[in-house]
């Protein structure tokens, strides 16, 4: 995917010389006069290690008058479509302007790169790039339009490498759509939601509610049945003219094999609980961890993370239900009755004791948490090589259904 990288700041600190340069061709109109750019101008550039991006250099955001707001009012539209922020400011001039912009990405999440550009003229100052790393946690870059040829390559690929670490980053926090990349306009997807003992009362439990938006978002249309209704349900879209176009079925976990069973196999099938791991978990990890499963040894010591404390569900899928079906499992599998399993659990986001020797980690669907703090505790497990999976995609595994279970759009 292309990323957007629009740059910011205020009039004539040096954005399109920067953007010339860093592009290494004349893309933009530079002069001392201030106000120069006056409409977005935006060149492809091969970023290395990045990729390909669209690098939009903007008109500054301290303009005047009636044409200046006009111009600022552009600038205000890139600002909305960018993946990453590059800020410059020049002459450790970082006031009210540099502020907003930056408050401004920080609240939408977008990645800043802070550039202090033309310090050929006045170099920047220590103790505000240290004071803006330390309020904000923003990385600084000194910058100059006017240095020779290996200089300005230097540059170019210290930007380069920061831009990539940014993007780093902001890939390993955002939390993605539950549907991501699974629904494109009308098509249907059919929810399957047991409305049983377990269901809060009046209500849907929210993976259900954030595919339906999902669906919503993404102009295609949502069928939610139970599980008795489904194969009606079928039935009447495989009757219909030229057939309904069901492009996945998603299903509560607790009844994925009684669904498995109703669907025709070439309609794709998943649960709710492997979205959500895929939306906000590290799914290439939990994945990996999986196979850890088949290599524990009785005696061996499992870590159960519940992310919330409140949820009676969950806690009995982490506390009872997992545990026992991989004793049971494992049990049968090594053809062992007396196999058994030391499990320690942590709740809510409380500290894991890292002196244990853990062969695997299973982690709670999350939905309580941020991915941010999600990712930062399964890491300091990775970190340890204790393999990590989660609820979910354990029951799963357990219940011999990964194979069906499908996890990536086909295209
Ligand atoms: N010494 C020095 N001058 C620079 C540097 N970068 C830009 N300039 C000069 O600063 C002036 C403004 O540069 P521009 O690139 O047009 O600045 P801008 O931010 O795009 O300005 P607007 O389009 O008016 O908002 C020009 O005279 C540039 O030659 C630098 O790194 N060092
Ligand atoms: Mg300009």
């Amino acid at each position: 995917m292309v990323k957007n990288i629009g740059v910011f700041g205020r009039r004539n600190v040096g954005k399109s010389s920067f953007v010339n340069t860093f592009a290494g061709q004349d893309v933009s109109i530079v002069s001392p006069v201030a106000g120069t750019t006056t409409d977005p101008v935006r060149k492809r550039i091969e970023i290395s290690g990045v990729g390909i991006c669209n690098i939009i250099d903007t008109a500054g955001m301290d303009d005047l008058g009636e044409i200046g707001n006009l111009r600022m009012e552009k600038s205000r539209a890139v600002m909305d479509r960018v993946d990453l922020a590059i800020l410059l400011f020049s002459e450790n001039i970082f006031g009210k302007t540099e502020l907003q912009l930056l408050e401004y990405f920080k609240g939408k999440g977008i990645p800043v790169l802070l550039l202090h550009n033309k310090s050929d003229i006045m170099p920047l100052d220590d103790s505000l790039a240290q004071e803006l790393n330390g309020k904000f946690s923003a990385d600084v870059l000194e910058y100059s339009c006017n240095l020779s040829k290996e200089e300005t390559e230097e540059e170019q690929s210290a930007v380069a490498a920061m831009l990539l670490k940014l993007f780093s980053a902001a890939d390993k926090y955002a939390e993605k759509p539950i549907l991501d990349g699974f629904v494109k306009k009308n098509d249907i997807i059919v929810l399957v939601c047991p409305i049983d003992s377990q269901a809060p009362a009046k209500r849907l439990i929210l993976p259900q509610v954030m595919a339906i938006r999902d669906i919503l978002d993404n102009g295609g249309e949502a069928v939610v049945l139970q599980p008795s209704q489904l194969p009606d349900f079928m039935n009447k879209a495989e009757m219909s003219d030229g057939g309904l176009n069901v492009k996945l079925v998603v299903t509560d976990s607790q009844v994925f094999a009684e669904v498995n069973k109703m669907l025709p196999k070439h309609i794709p099938l998943t649960s709710f609980s492997i979205l959500m791991a895929r939306a906000k978990g590290p799914f290439e990890i939990y994945l990996d961890g999986l196979k850890s499963i088949d290599n524990l040894k009785s005696g061996d010591r499992v870590l159960i993370l519940e992310s919330c404390t409140h949820h009676t569900t969950c806690e009995d899928i982490g506390r009872v239900k997992i545990p026992g079906k991989l004793q049971r499992y494992l049990a049968q599998k090594n053809g062992n009755d007396d196999f058994f399993l030391e499990f320690d659990f942590v709740a809510g986001l409380d500290n894991m004791n890292l002196d244990m020797e853990y062969k695997l980690a299973i982690q709670c669907g999350g939905c309580m948490v941020t991915k941010r703090e999600l990712v930062n505790r399964i890491e300091k497990l990775t970190e340890r090589s204790v393999p990590v999976t989660n609820y979910g995609m354990t029951l799963a595994y357990l219940n011999g259904i990964m194979e069906r279970v499908c996890y990536e759009p086909q295209r």
